[in-house]
C-alpha cells in the first residue's frame, strides 16, 4: 500500500480523499497555490506544497508544477479528485513517467473516452446500445441531411471533443440543418481546437441517468447501481440522487450489465461513470463514460455502503476488488444538494466573499463533503462549489424529510448562496413526486414560487446570538446594530439568503 499520496486538487474533494487517507493510515499531500494559502484543504493535510500563482494554468493545471511537489514530497501516487487534470490523459502519462501511480484509469482508457465518436465506434463494435446516429464527423451540410432524414428529425449535432453541452445543437426541421452545423462546428473550434460534430437522434424529455461501476487491476469489474442527475442548469449537476424512482430491479441489472461491458470494452479499471440517456418508454442508450471520480458519489456510497475513495486507493495499489456483484445490496436513499456561492435571485452570478458566519447541520441522515470554514474567504478564481450536502433516509420520503430539515439548519452568512433554490426544490410537488426529467428545474425556475416560508428559528437564534457578538465591533464602526431580538418576528419566514443578506446589512 501506498505510505504516502499527493492530492492534486482543491475544495471539498481534497478534504474528502485526505479523510480516506487518513483512515487508510497514508500520509496525505496536499498542493494549493496563492489564493488557496489557508484553503481547507491545505489546514487539513499531513503536508502541503505552494504550486504556483491562483490562476489554475499556473497551478492546479501545472503538470510538471505538481509532479515537482509529488517529488519533492515523496509522495508515490497522485489521486486527481475530479475537474482539473482528472481526465487529462498526457497527466496520466507523465505521472507513469515519473514513476508515479496515477490513481485512475490508464491514459489509452481515458483517450479512447475522451472522443464521443471514437467511444461510439469502440462500443458499436462492443453492441452496446447508443443513441442512434453516425460515429463519424460529418462531412457536409448534405450529408448530414441524408442521414437526419434516414434516422428521423428532431437530431441533435454534438461536438465530437464535447460534453457538457458546448458545441452542441438540437435541429427539428431539415431547414434548420446547414446554419445549426455551421454554428456547431465553429463553437467546437473555439471550444476545443476541435470542429469535428457528429449526428444523433434526440431523445426528448430524457433523464439523465448514470451508473457507477470499480473495476479491479485483474479483470474484475462491478456496477453500483445508478444516479439519477436530470435536475441539472445548463449541463451543470445541482441536485442527485440514488436510486432513481424509475428504475426497477430488472433495469438496473439491464443497465448495470451493459456498464460493466462498457468498462471491460474501454480495458477500464478504477472508479468510472458510464452515462445514460432513458427515454420515457425507459429506453436507455450509451452517451458518454466519464473517467474519474464524480461529484456526486457519495449517494452511492451511503446506498452501498462502499467507499468508493478507500476503493479508488487499494485498486490503484493492485488490490482486488474485495466483493462481487452478488454482495453488492442497495439499502435505502439518498440526495445530494451542490451547495453553491452564486445568487439564486441574480442568474446564480458567482458571489464570493468572506463567510462570516457558518452554522451546519447535522443529525441524523445527513452527510456534509465541505471545503470551507467560518472565516475563509471564498475566492473568485475556481468553481464556486462551496460544499454537498446529502440527506439519505430508509426510503426516498425519508431522504427528502431530512434533506429538508438540514437545509433548514444550514446557514451561511457573508455571501450568497443557492440554499434557498434547494429549499425549493424539496418542497415542489413535481419533485416529490419524482416526475424529473431534464427540462425540470427550467420548469420550476419559469413557475412562481408558491411558498417561500422556509421556517427557520433555530437559525435566527443563532443569528442573533451573533449579532450580540458582534456588537461591539458594529457600534465602534457606527453602523446603528439592531437588537437581534427586533428581527425574530419578521425573519421567521425569510429564507437562508434573505436573512444572510440581512446579516450582511447589519454588520
Ligand atoms: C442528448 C440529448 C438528447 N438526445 N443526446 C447534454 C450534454 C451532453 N453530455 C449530452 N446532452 C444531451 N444529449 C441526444 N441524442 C439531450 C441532452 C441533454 C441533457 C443530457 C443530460 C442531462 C441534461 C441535459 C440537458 C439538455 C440536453
Amino acid at each position: 500500500m501506498f505510505k504516502k499520496i499527493l492530492i492534486a486538487n482543491r475544495g471539498e474533494i481534497a478534504v474528502r480523499v485526505i479523510r480516506a487517507c487518513r483512515e487508510m493510515g497514508i500520509t496525505s499531500v496536499a498542493v494549493y497555490s496563492d489564493v488557496d494559502r489557508a484553503a481547507l484543504h491545505v489546514l487539513k493535510a499531513d503536508e502541503a506544497y505552494h504550486i504556483g500563482p491562483s490562476a489554475a494554468s499556473e497551478s492546479y493545471l501545472n503538470i510538471a508544477k505538481i509532479l515537482e511537489a509529488a517529488k519533492r514530497s515523496g509522495a508515490t501516487a497522485i489521486h486527481p479528485g475530479y475537474g482539473f487534470l482528472s481526465e487529462n490523459a498526457k497527466f496520466a502519462h507523465a505521472c507513469a513517467d515519473a514513476g508515479v501511480k496515477f490513481i485512475g484509469p490508464t491514459a489509452a482508457s481515458m483517450e479512447m473516452m475522451g472522443s464521443k465518436t471514437r467511444a461510439r465506434q469502440e462500443m458499436e463494435k462492443a453492441g452496446i446500445p447508443f443513441v442512434p446516429g453516425t460515429s463519424r464527423g460529418l462531412e457536409s451540410a448534405e450529408q448530414a441531411k441524408e442521414i437526419a432524414e434516414r434516422i428521423g428529425y428532431p437530431v441533435m449535432l454534438k461536438a465530437a471533443a464535447g460534453g457538457g453541452g458546448k458545441g452542441m445543437r438540437l435541429v427539428h426541421t431539415p431547414a434548420d440543418l446547414k446554419s445549426a452545423l455551421e454554428s456547431a462546428k465553429s463553437e467546437a473550434q473555439r471550444a476545443f481546437s476541435d470542429d469535428e460534430v457528429y449526428i444523433e437522434k434526440a431523445i426528448l424529455n430524457p433523464r439523465h441517468i448514470e451508473v457507477q461501476i470499480l473495476a479491479d487491476e485483474h479483470g474484475n469489474t462491478v456496477y453500483l447501481g445508478e444516479r439519477e442527475c436530470s435536475i441539472q442548469r445548463r449541463h451543470q449537476k445541482v441536485v442527485e440522487e440514488s436510486p432513481s424512482a424509475v428504475v426497477d430491479s430488472d433495469l438496473r441489472q439491464r443497465m448495470g450489465e451493459v456498464a460493466a461491458r462498457v468498462a471491460k470494452a474501454a480495458n477500464y479499471t478504477n472508479a468510472g461513470t458510464i452515462e445514460f440517456l432513458l427515454d420515457e418508454n425507459k429506453n436507455f442508450y450509451f452517451l458518454e463514460m466519464n473517467t474519474r471520480l464524480q461529484v456526486e458519489h457519495p449517494v452511492t456510497e451511503l446506498v452501498t455502503g462502499v467507499d468508493l475513495v478507500h476503493l479508488q486507493i487499494r485498486i490503484a495499489a493492485g488490490e482486488t476488488l474485495p466483493f462481487s456483484q452478488d454482495d453488492v445490496r442497495l439499502r435505502g436513499h439518498a440526495i445530494e444538494c451542490r451547495i453553491y456561492a452564486e445568487d439564486p435571485d441574480n442568474n446564480f452570478f458567482p458571489s464570493p466573499g468572506n463567510i462570516r458566519l457558518l452554522r451546519e447541520p447535522g443529525g441524523p441522515g445527513v452527510r456534509e463533503d465541505s471545503g470551507m470554514y467560518e472565516g475563509w474567504t471564498v475566492p473568485i478564481d475556481y468553481d464556486p462549489m462551496l460544499a454537498k450536502l446529502i440527506g439519505y433516509g430508509s426510503d426516498r420520503a425519508q431522504a427528502i424529510e431530512r434533506l429538508r430539515r438540514a437545509l433548514d439548519e444550514f446557514f451561511i452568512g457573508g455571501i450568497k448562496t443557492n440554499i434557498s433554490l434547494f429549499q425549493r426544490i424539496v418542497r415542489d410537488d413535481d419533485f416529490k413526486a419524482a416526475k424529473l426529467d431534464t427540462g425540470y428545474l427550467e420548469r420550476l425556475l419559469q413557475s412562481e414560487p408558491r411558498d417561500s416560508s422556509y421556517k427557520n428559528d433555530d437559525v435566527v437564534a443563532i443569528a442573533a446570538g451573533l449579532f450580540a457578538a458582534l456588537d461591539a465591533t458594529s457600534m465602534t464602526r457606527g453602523n446603528g446594530l439592531q437588537p437581534a431580538s427586533s428581527n425574530n418576528k419578521s425573519s421567521g419566514a425569510a429564507s437562508n439568503w434573505k436573512k444572510a443578506s440581512r446579516f450582511e446589512a447589519l454588520r
